[in-house]
């Protein structure tokens, strides 16, 4: 797989002036590919690319001409399907069967679920009395008609690389909008595809256009503060989201943002508790907890408290089937948490350290999946964000308590409650500082819901027509009539 820019309809050759960076792949750490780095003048020209489009073909389509487009995008994702998940595969190195069954389906699904949701929406007009006219009463039509924000910057993260990336382009290019795509420097290929996926559905030149390289002080950074950029839509870690937002400021650019968690699990004493811990096993360590909506922080009421802890110890330490951190450098920081748990007086569970499988998997960036326990509410192994296969768990003694328990974050993303009692899921889920609130599932998704986070977890709302109303601006049209 090799990885190349693609701006105005053309994928660029790499030259002797273009700089180069390592794939690597995480399973073993070896080198897998080399990946073009964006410079000014190439990000530049993406820009340049996108502004033309919008000024030419692209920017004459109406919502049909893309609906159908979309679904064109989708059609040929679909007819390469095993080549997307070998490249979802190589590049982060998690489960062959998560990403068959999760990434590249979804990302499908985004370009499906935009299109229909363009089709199906509604314009809103709005009959005005205009007293006093000469005539006598008079009337006039006031109607909205929506109009692309213009280019839009995607800046997407490595964990759900395509699907997270096409979350915001299927969208995007919905509204009609051109997009700019700068995926994670660690995961470029299905972008690679996703542009010839883009290029074969026959988009005019520009509409889509993807640019490789680091984020700061380079590719995503050019892109972020580009002063030809209309809207940014970056999903990725909190500190990112206030560095891009302070150089949006200087432009005034619309943002969305998709940050950080730390996301609370409730389990209630009256849970079903074999679900409840198949669904913390789930939550905690899909994708070795490299998912930003998996729960870090589980508070169990505390007549279960033990047999919870006994029972997901046992489980974390059956999973043998994971996949690596995507880096060397993010398998450190998660392994700098599993010692600052003990330094900060934790009790390990399950796991806490480094795995040895006997095979090439021992020269790749594995962690152990990790239950750690008696750690103060205030402690930072409870407070920041770690992102790895790690759960800390606490009891607690008061619905009130699990409240105040689950809110005390700084973040606010996702939160699951595992209870059988309605009224108690009905009265706690919408007091819990976040975004999503599942009740007796995780994960489950429905594209037409809102999708974002509370606090530091976010700026706005993506998903259904959430997302097609940040890629779009209304204007009112009033016709004296
Ligand atoms: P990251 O913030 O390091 O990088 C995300 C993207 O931003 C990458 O493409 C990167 O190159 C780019 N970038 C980095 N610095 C930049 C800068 N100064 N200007 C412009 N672009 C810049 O995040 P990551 O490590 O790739 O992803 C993990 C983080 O993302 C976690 O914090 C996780 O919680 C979060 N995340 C959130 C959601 C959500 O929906 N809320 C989803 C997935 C991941
Ligand atoms: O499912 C989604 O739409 C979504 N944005 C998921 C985010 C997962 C974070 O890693």
């Amino acid at each position: 797989m090799r990885a190349a820019h693609y701006i105005g309809g053309a994928f660029l050759p790499d030259d002797a002036t273009t700089t180069m960076f390592p794939l690597v792949d995480p399973v073993d750490g070896t080198t897998v590919g080399q990946v073009p780095e964006a410079d000014r003048e190439t990000v530049d020209a993406a820009v340049r690319a996108a502004r033309a489009a919008l000024e030419g073909a692209w920017g004459a389509t109406g919502p049909e001409e893309r609906a159908i487009a979309l679904h064109r995008i989708a059609d040929t994702i679909q007819a390469r399907f095993d080549a997307f998940v070998d490249a979802e595969v190589s590049d982060t190195g998690k489960p062959r069967e998560l990403a068959a069954t999760v990434d590249i389906p979804r990302a499908i699904g985004n370009f499906r679920a935009f299109a229909d949701l363009l089709r199906a929406r509604p314009e809103h007009s709005w009959s005005t009395a205009v007293p006093g006219w000469s005539t006598g009463t008079g009337q006039a039509l006031n109607y909205t008609v929506r109009r692309p924000l213009g280019v839009v910057a995607v800046v997407s993260p490595w964990n759900l690389p395509l699907l997270l990336l096409t979350w915001k382009v299927a969208p995007a290019l919905a509204a009609g909008n051109a997009v700019i795509a700068k995926p994670s420097e660690e995961t470029p290929s299905t972008a690679t595809l996703l542009a010839e996926a883009i290029d074969a559905a026959g988009l005019p030149g520009g509409a889509f256009n993807l640019v490789h390289g680091h984020g700061t002080d380079a590719a995503g950074a050019f892109l972020t503060s580009h002063p030809g950029v209309d809207a940014i839509a970056f999903t990725g870690e909190s500190a990112t989201g206030s560095a891009i937002m302070r150089e949006a400021a200087g432009h005034l650019t619309p943002v969305s943002f998709e940050l950080g968690g730390k996301n609370p699990a409730l389990v209630f004493a009256d849970a079903d508790l074999d679900a409840a811990i198949e669904g913390t096993v789930r939550s905690a360590f899909t994708h070795s907890g490299q998912i930003c909506l998996c729960t870090e922080r589980v508070y169990v009421e505390r007549s279960r408290y033990e047999e919870f802890v006994t029972r997901i110890g046992a489980r974390a330490r059956e999973l043998t089937d994971y996949g690596p951190m995507i880096s060397a450098a993010h398998r450190d920081k998660v392994l700098s948490y599993y010692r600052l748990a003990v330094e900060e007086g934790a009790t390990v569970v399950a796991g806490g350290g480094v795995p040895h499988f006997g095979d090439r998997r021992d020269q790749g960036f594995h962690v152990e999946p990790t239950v750690l326990t008696g750690l103060p509410q205030h402690a930072r192994t409870v407070q920041e964000e770690i992102f790895g296969p790690v759960c800390h768990i606490a009891p607690f003694d008061t619905e009130e308590e699990a409240v105040r328990l689950a809110n005390d974050s700084r973040y606010g993303l996702a939160a699951t409650v595992w209870t059988r009692d309605l009224s108690r899921a009905h009265r706690v889920a919408p007091r819990i500082d976040a975004g999503i609130v599942w009740v007796n599932c995780w994960n489950l998704r429905d594209l037409r819901t809102p999708f974002g986070g509370a606090k530091d977890s976010g700026i706005g709302r993506e998903g259904g027509t959430w997302s097609l109303d940040f890629f779009s601006e209304p204007v009112n049209i009033c016709v004296q009539v």
